[in-house]
Parts: C-alpha cells; structure tokens; sequence
C-alpha cells in the first residue's frame, strides 16, 4: 500500500507540480522521499524557508496550479509565514506541508512544538492536520481546492509519525477542483453604468490587473470614449504596450501625466484595480467600478455605480450600449503631458546627462563620484530583455524604476511583493520562475538591502541550476525609507548599508558576478549579463541621491527635503 506522503505527492504530480520547495528534516522526510521516487517532480531545497515560500507563490502566480513549498516542525514552518503572507495577498494558490510533533506528543509543549492551527490562522484559508491515513483523498482535496478556488494559502499539518502509514485499500489519489468560471455582470447594473457614462463629460479610465486578460475591450472601451487610461503597476502586463490611451502610473511611483488624467475627468471608470492609495484619486467625480469581486468595490475610494463582474465580460457587455463620445481634448492633454514626461525621463538614462536644478524637489542631483543613475541602468535592462522574459522586483526603489523603464510589451511578465510589499521578495520569485522553465529569460530588479536579507538563497540558484539574472540597485541604502524619512523632514538616519563587493560574493558561490561602477559600462554590462548561460548577479553602484518625483509633488515634501537636508549635512559636519 502507498504511505500517506505518497499519495499526497501523487496528487501534486498528476496537478502538474514541477517543483515543491522547503528545508527537509523529521516529520516531512516520508513526503522528501516520496518525491525523490516522483519522476515528474523536482526537490528544490533552499537555505531559508522563507525564499520556498516565494518561489511557490511565483510559481502559483504564473502558472494558476498549486505552489508547493515545506517547512519542517516548528521553526522551519515559522520561517515560510512571510512568503505564504505575500501569496495570500497577491492571490496565489499556495500549499504549504508543515511539519508537526508526533500525535502522542501533540499538545505537551514537546521540543519544536508550536500550534500550526493559532500560527497560520491569520494567513491560510484552509488548515487541517493529517492526524490519520483514513483522511486521505477528502482532506488533501479540501486543502488544493480552498487554496485553489480561494486563491490562498492552505497549510497541511503533518504529525511526525503520519506521512510513512499505510493508506487504506482502494484510496484514490487526491484531484482538485481547477475551474474558474468567469463571473457575467448584471443586466441592470451594466445599463445603469452605461447611462451615466453617455450622460458624463471627460471620462478617464484607471485599469489595473483584474483587466489583464481584457485587452482588446479595454482599449475599445478607451476608443469609444477618447479617454486616457492610468494603468497600475500590476496592470502593466498585457495593458501598457502599444496602448494609444495608456498614460502610465498614479502613486508614488507615477507621473504627472497620470494626475492630469484624473483632474480633468468628469468620470473615473475603474476597471479590475483596487489600487489602494486614497490620497491619489481625484475628488468630486462621478465613479463607476468594475471588479469581479464585489468587495472590492468602493474600498478605495466612494463609487457611485457598481458593476461586479469579470472584466472581459463586462467591457464586452458594456461596449455596444456606449455612445461615441466626440471631444478628445482631456486624452490629448494627458498624452502630451504624458510624452513630455516620457522625453525627460528618457534624458535621464543617457550616461552623460546631467540635470540642472530646478524648483525645490528638483535640486541638482549630487553626482559626484558619477555614480551610475538607477534610471539608466533599469532603462538599459527594458533595452536589452527578450520580449518573454519574465520580470521580478523588489519592494524599494527598484520598482518605481521598473515602473518607469521597464515596458511590459511582448510576453513579458511582472511578479512583485505589490500587496504585502515585502522585502527580499524579487530574487527567491525568480528562483521560482525559473524552475518553471529554464530556458526562459528571468530577471530580478533587487534592492541591495532585499538582496541581502535572504542573501544565502544566491546558493540555490548555483545549487539548483537557474539561470536567474539578478540586477543590484546597490545604492548602499535603505533607499525608499530614505527618501520617506527626507520627505517627513527627518534625517535619514539608520539607513546606511555597509555592503560588500557583491559581485565577489556571488563569484565565491559560483555564480557570474559582475560589478558596474561606471556610467558609460552599464549598456555593455547588461548585455553581457544576460546572454550569460548560468546565474549571474549584476552588481551595480547606483547613486543614492536619486530621487523620484511623484505625480504632484506637495510643499510639505518639499520643505521637508530642505529641513532632512539640513540635518544631515550639520550632522555630518560634527
Ligand atoms: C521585510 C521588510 N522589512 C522592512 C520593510 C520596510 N522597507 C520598505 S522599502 C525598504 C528599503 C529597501 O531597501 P533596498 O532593498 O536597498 O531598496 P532601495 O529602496 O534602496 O532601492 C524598507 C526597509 C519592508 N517593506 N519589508
Ligand atoms: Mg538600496
């Protein structure tokens, strides 16, 4: 008779698991041993079980099937909780094996004993504990489908003494429920929508990634009213290529063009986002919202028309009840602010420009030693990327670069920490991506502070033979806090990263490591790395005085600048 942990691991191979991630040892090594006999699926071990988890999550994000990561009794399981909050929040069905003491044990405070029940009970949609071979197929099925159909987390608790029993006779394999309907929109509520969208003036549209698969209608829906689109970070996949109404991002990491959009309308036509900074929607507009999720609706920002629907469906459906609306000027304006602002970005990533002060936010930028601006080297990247590659980011800075130089035309795909906005996401998602295919091309935007906080999973890249593309926005900061910290007029303090040569690192682990100081070498270097075969870690020292300016710019931020500035140059002068 097969043993539990067989049976369970049968059931992901024949899902189409490639891959399960984690740290081995006690309660799970029947489920190792089970897929050291399973042909179809790879053991990826990695050094921190918090680098599994993501790399499950990316893997769940790409593909739509489960992603499966272990962590062992106690510590190892307390150490995936981070990357299984980041699969929660960006929607990504994830199963997570965790160990557990043995049944006798359970509840007398054994050695490594925690209580995966109250631990994962914030995080998971589903919990259970295998606690006997006769809970097998239901409960392995209830764990895939809740995490499947709840597009979640769902933890299986495995007693150390449980995964080597027997199943009983005739135990079928475990097979979970991967349909998911798309939802059609009411007929009153589409009519409704339509009639205030033919009664408004200027409409402008903001599209996020629950319109990802809605291409074609969305940018019908933008024609037939001449309306300019806001495309979130998310909804950069699929959306911002070759879009004549795309304007790019509102937020932080947005432009002006974005806040000309959303002044001018008279209607804001929300589409598949829940883009969640209030202070950036405009007031006083009439707002219809779109989203397959009807909870979303109005969790941002107050709407005064709802459609709950699949996006595809809804645009489709909302189409032909739209009338042609005659007057672009509002789409004209913002695409010209648009261009304008793509025009001065684009000066930024020549290796000899050099930006002249101008206004309080605009001082000149300190450039001393001329070290590499990050917009040149993320602009460098989108120049030389294939067209299917599949990109990761970290939480920081390196996002508003992505953000800003990285197009997501062709194939290409986006995966970040956009929900829980984690660090040290960007490397192990690539990992994760990269196992899926190893002939496909995966880069990572890092921070030099995410880098470093899993830095030994670098191991499993060399390890596991993924030929990821790690590009370090080294700028030896904690750059994002720096920037808040300055903005809040504080002094940066605490934010100084004393890093080494990470280049030498990564050649002392086996990797390509290649260190860029010089402008003029970041074009060379990158494309060196990424026609390299294996792994290769891009190590390059950006300035860290470079500073993003949001779409509308606000006094305080920048009298705050002035006052952080202040402080630090009297601190430094001490
Ligand atoms: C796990 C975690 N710890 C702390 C933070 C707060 N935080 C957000 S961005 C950031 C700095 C990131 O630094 P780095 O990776 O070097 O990127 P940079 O902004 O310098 O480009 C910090 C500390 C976080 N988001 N996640
Ligand atoms: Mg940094």
């Amino acid at each position: 008779m097969p043993t539990v942990a067989e049976v369970l691991v049968a059931a992901l191979a024949e899902h189409g698991v490639t891959q399960v991630w984690g740290v081995v040892g006690d309660a799970l090594n029947p489920v190792t041993d089970a897929i050291h006999q399973e042909q179809r699926i790879e053991w990826m071990g990695v050094r921190h079980e918090e680098a599994g988890a993501f790399a499950a999550g990316a893997q769940a994000q790409l593909t739509g099937r489960l992603g499966v990561c272990m962590g062992t009794v106690g510590p190892g399981s307390i150490h995936l909780l981070n990357g299984l909050y980041d699969a929660k929040k960006s929607h990504a069905p994830v199963l997570a094996i965790c160990g557990q003491v043995p049944r006798a044990e359970i509840g007398s405070d054994f050695f490594q004993e925690v209580d995966n029940e109250v631990l994962f009970s914030d995080v998971a949609v589903f919990h259970a504990t295998v606690s006997s071979p006769e809970q097998l197929p239901d409960l392995v099925e209830q764990a895939g489908n809740a995490a499947l159909q709840g597009r979640g987390v769902s933890v299986l608790t495995l007693p150390g003494d449980v995964g080597g029993l027997e199943v009983p006779k005739g135990t079928a394999v475990p097979r979970f429920v991967t349909d998911q309907p798309a939802v059609p929109p009411e007929e009153g509520a589409l009519w409704r929508a339509a009639a205030v969208i033919n009664a408004a003036g200027a409409v402008t549209m903001l599209v996020g990634c629950g319109a990802r698969d809605a291409r074609a209608e969305v940018l019908a829906v933008a024609e037939r009213l001449g309306a300019p689109m806001i495309v979130t970070l998310k909804g950069k996949e699929g959306l911002e290529d070759d879009n004549p109404y795309e304007v790019g991002q509102s937020g932080l990491l947005g432009n002006h063009a974005s806040a000309v959009a959303f002044d001018g309308c008279d209607l804001l036509l929300m589409v598949g986002t829940d883009f969640p900074y209030k202070e950036f929607y405009p007031d006083g507009k009439v707002v219809v919202q779109v989203d397959a999720v009807g909870g979303h609706i109005g969790r941002r920002h107050p709407v005064d028309h709802a459609v709950v629907g699949d996006s595809r469906l809804t645009l489709a459906a909302l189409l032909p009840l739209l009338e042609q609306k005659p007057d672009r000027a509002l789409l004209d304006k913002a695409r010209s602010a648009y261009d304008a602002w793509r025009e001065r970005q684009r000066r930024l990533t020549d290796p000899g420009y050099e930006r002249r002060p101008r206004g309080i936010l605009r001082r000149k930028v300190e450039n001393p030693d001329d070290r590499v601006r990050p917009e040149l080297l993320a602009a460098a990247v989108d120049r030389h990327a294939a067209g299917d590659a599949v990109f990761t980011v970290d939480t920081g800075m390196a996002a508003t670069w992505l953000a800003r130089f990285v197009r997501m035309r062709d194939r290409r795909r986006l995966l970040g920490s956009f929900n829980l906005g984690s660090m040290a996401n960007a490397m192990p998602q690539a990992l994760g991506a990269q196992a899926l295919d190893r002939g496909r091309q995966v880069v990572a935007f890092c921070g030099d502070g995410g880098l470093s906080m899993l830095l030994g999973d670098l191991l499993t890249a060399v390890a596991h033979d993924l030929p990821v593309k790690l590009v370090v926005f080294d700028n030896g900061s904690l750059g994002m806090v720096r920037l808040e910290m300055e903005q809040a007029g504080l002094a940066a303090y605490g934010t100084r990263l004393v890093n080494p040569d990470l280049a030498r690192v990564a050649e002392a682990i086996g990797m390509t490591g290649i260190r860029v100081e010089d402008p003029h070498a970041v074009d060379g270097a990158v494309l060196a790395a990424l026609e390299q075969d294996g792994p290769v870690l891009l190590d390059v020292l950006t300035n860290p005085d470079e500073i993003a300016v949001p779409p509308k710019p606000t006094l305080e931020q920048g009298w705050g600048f002035a006052i952080a500035k202040t402080k630090e140059f009297l601190e430094s002068s001490d």
